[in-house]
């Protein structure tokens, strides 16, 4: 099996290092090296090449077929969904949650104001529970929304949970659970057999 015609797409952040410490596991070469700001790696016999990109583009570059695969989030996928690809595995790493918190482990009394960066997973999940939300969209620095009075909760990410205690902030309900997951364009899935062959050697 060569795998000169395959490139991966990885989101970068940890799911990159992720990807980097299950594909050495693997006995795979890694290509990216650390200090370089290089963020494509062309294809050899005997590894993929490597697209680096921002998470939310991942699917994106797999559906228009420029990467055949991509590793990301199932956090990302959900949050930005796109039926042009095939979720193929689940990586099992870059386990996480997300939560709804606030200061107090208790359910929002009424009608409330929560930040969050997943407006279309909150939304999906406060529609379910029949309960009114205004949504305050944020990138990042969720934590401080209930500290500086922009939101009393949070919809955010949480994984040992030491940012929220560090900002005395309480889960009160999990939204959904989220890992690493490898997706694949899907016409180069039913024609490119090496697509398969990567999926084995890193979910073996
Ligand atoms: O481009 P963008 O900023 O969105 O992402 P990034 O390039 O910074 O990537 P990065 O490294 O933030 O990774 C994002 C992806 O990693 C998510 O889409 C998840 O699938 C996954 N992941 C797993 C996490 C975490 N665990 C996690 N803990 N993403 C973010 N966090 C954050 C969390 O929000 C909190 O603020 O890490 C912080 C520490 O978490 P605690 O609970 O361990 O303190
Ligand atoms: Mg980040």
């Amino acid at each position: 099996m060569t795998f000169s015609n395959v490139t991966v797409a990885v989101a970068k952040g940890r799911i990159l290092e992720g990807t980097r410490a299950l594909w050495v596991q693997r006995g795979l070469t890694w290509p990216v090296d650390a200090e370089s700001r290089k963020l494509w790696f062309s294809p050899n016999a005997l590894r993929p090449g490597m697209l680096i990109a921002r998470a939310r583009d991942i699917p994106t570059l797999v559906a228009m077929g420029i990467a055949d695969l991509g590793v990301v989030g199932l956090d990302v996928l959900e949050e930005h969904p796109n039926s042009q690809i095939l979720q193929v595995a689940d990586l099992k790493f870059g386990a996480c949650r997300i939560v709804l918190a606030g200061r107090e482990r208790q359910w929002p009394a009424g009608p409330t104001r929560i930040a969050t960066k997943y407006q279309r997973i909150a939304q999906a999940y406060f529609s379910l529970h029949h309960h009114p939300v205004e949504l305050v969209p944020l990138s990042g620095s969720l934590e401080l929304a209930p500290v500086i009075g922009l939101a009393p909760y949070i919809v955010d990410i949480v994984d040992t949970g030491n940012t929220l205690r560090q900002h005395q902030l309480v889960e009160i309900a999990t939204v959904m659970e989220s890992s690493a997951r490898l997706i694949a364009n899907p016409s180069h899935w039913r024609t490119k057999p090496s697509l398969e062959a990567v999926r084995q050697i890193l979910t073996a």
